[in-house]
């Protein structure tokens, strides 16, 4: 596998020097300071890359080329935002670029309950709480109707999660999960989200996919003609939240996705914390299933519990079997010959992590411990093989 990490660019506290000293060969970034929505210009690309170069690295993924949200809505300037991605496309590709990596989640990213979660060790993780999400919605983010989307039982542990909380703990529930979107140092107000929410009341999930399939098959001849090949990052967690649909979320979604635009352009960036982190979804199946069109790989661990909770455990802990996922890499990239890029997804902040402000999940030694355990179990899978 190709091993890289996520930078995000140049004020990254987590430098290009860190990241080549973890053994990387590459990086996974993306021009953060463009406006969704906007052209990633030649000259921005350009420069992006050599500034990695000259760290000795090379730019093996794009993550993320963003879907504005009219595109994932279809509303206003949605089809002038389709060209722009395609002359996007165009545009990484004439720089050299291989892999596109994206979602298509609507208005929110990757979503946790508590970006501080101490374990027992002492070091820290991301995690999901459902009581706490609940409690967000109903009683912090207060969304008109929410309630109707909860049973009885959940809205009352939802409060009394509430009860059990200090105002500094609600207010820390709070930001977390209106963090802003990756890379941006800005978080959502309460209003934002709100009002974006009301723009999706209209759109279920059928009407997503086949918006999601429309932007496929408009943008994958442009990437299949210009050698590029598209990831799609699954939605994070894999259910619905605030009443938003997700339709990326399982095995059935995928297949669909993959059939309604067959180029070998359009793949998966496949993300074992994401798929992992509900138990319907079995991991070798798919990755048996969907192998070729894998085009990057996402590899972390999830423990869940019977309530729906789970945070993000050690790489090689956790329910997903990583040793047996890495094999199963390994016996598909002998197949076809091509090597898969990879991350080590979050780490957990540890050691000198802990002092530092690094953005949720992304510290540089709790990364560099996944991927030297990955790394590790490469390579002794490999001489057995
Ligand atoms: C979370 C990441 C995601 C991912 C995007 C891809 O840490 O895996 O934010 O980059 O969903 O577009």
């Amino acid at each position: 596998m190709q091993q890289t990490m996520r930078w995000y660019g140049p004020h990254d506290v987590v430098s290009l020097s860190d990241i080549k000293q973890a053994g990387c060969t590459g990086v996974v970034t993306a021009l953060h300071h463009i406006p969704y929505g906007e052209i990633w210009p030649v000259s921005a690309i350009e420069k992006r890359k050599e500034l990695i170069e000259a760290a000795g690295l090379n730019w093996t993924v794009i993550e993320s080329l963003p879907v504005h949200e009219d595109i994932k809505k279809q509303t206003g300037n949605w089809k002038q935002y389709i060209d722009n991605y395609k002359t996007s496309l165009r545009n990484v590709a004439a720089c050299g670029l291989k892999v596109v990596t994206y979602n298509f989640m609507p208005i929110l990213d990757w979503l946790r309950t508590d970006v501080n979660y101490e374990l027992s060790d002492g070091s820290r993780a991301l995690r999901f709480e459902k009581s706490a999400f609940i409690a967000f919605d109903l009683f912090l983010l207060k969304r008109p109707n929410a309630a109707a989307d909860y049973t009885a039982e959940e809205i009352e542990k939802a409060k009394a999660k509430l009860d059990s909380m200090s105002e500094e703990q609600q207010s820390t529930l709070f930001k977390n999960l209106l963090l802003g979107l990756p890379g941006s140092d800005e978080a959502f107000t309460p209003d934002q989200v709100l009002s974006a929410l009301e723009n999706y009341k209209n759109i279920g999930p059928e009407q997503l996919k086949k918006h999601l399939f429309d932007f496929l098959n408009e943008v994958a001849p442009v990437a299949e003609e210009c050698g590029l090949k598209l990831a799609i990052h699954p939605d994070d967690p894999p259910f619905s939240v605030l009443g938003l649909p997700r339709v990326v979320c399982n095995e059935k979604d995928l297949e669909e996705l993959l059939e309604a635009c067959p180029s070998p352009a359009n793949g998966l960036c496949f993300c074992t914390g994401s798929l992992g982190s509900i138990p319907d979804n079995d991991i070798i199946r798919m990755l048996r299933k969907f192998g070729t069109r894998i085009h990057f790989l996402h590899l972390r661990n999830t423990k869940r519990d019977s309530e729906g909770n789970f945070f993000e455990a050690d790489h090689l802990e956790g329910d997903t079997d990583l040793p047996a996922v890495v094999k199963e890499v390994l016996k598909l990239m002998q197949q076809t010959g091509q090597s898969i890029p990879m991350r080590p997804d979050h780490g957990h902040q540890m050691l000198d992590d802990l002092q530092k402000s690094t953005y949720p999940g992304y510290s540089a030694i709790g990364r560099l411990r996944g991927l030297a355990e990955l790394r590790g179990l490469e390579m002794g899978l490999l001489a057995g093989m």
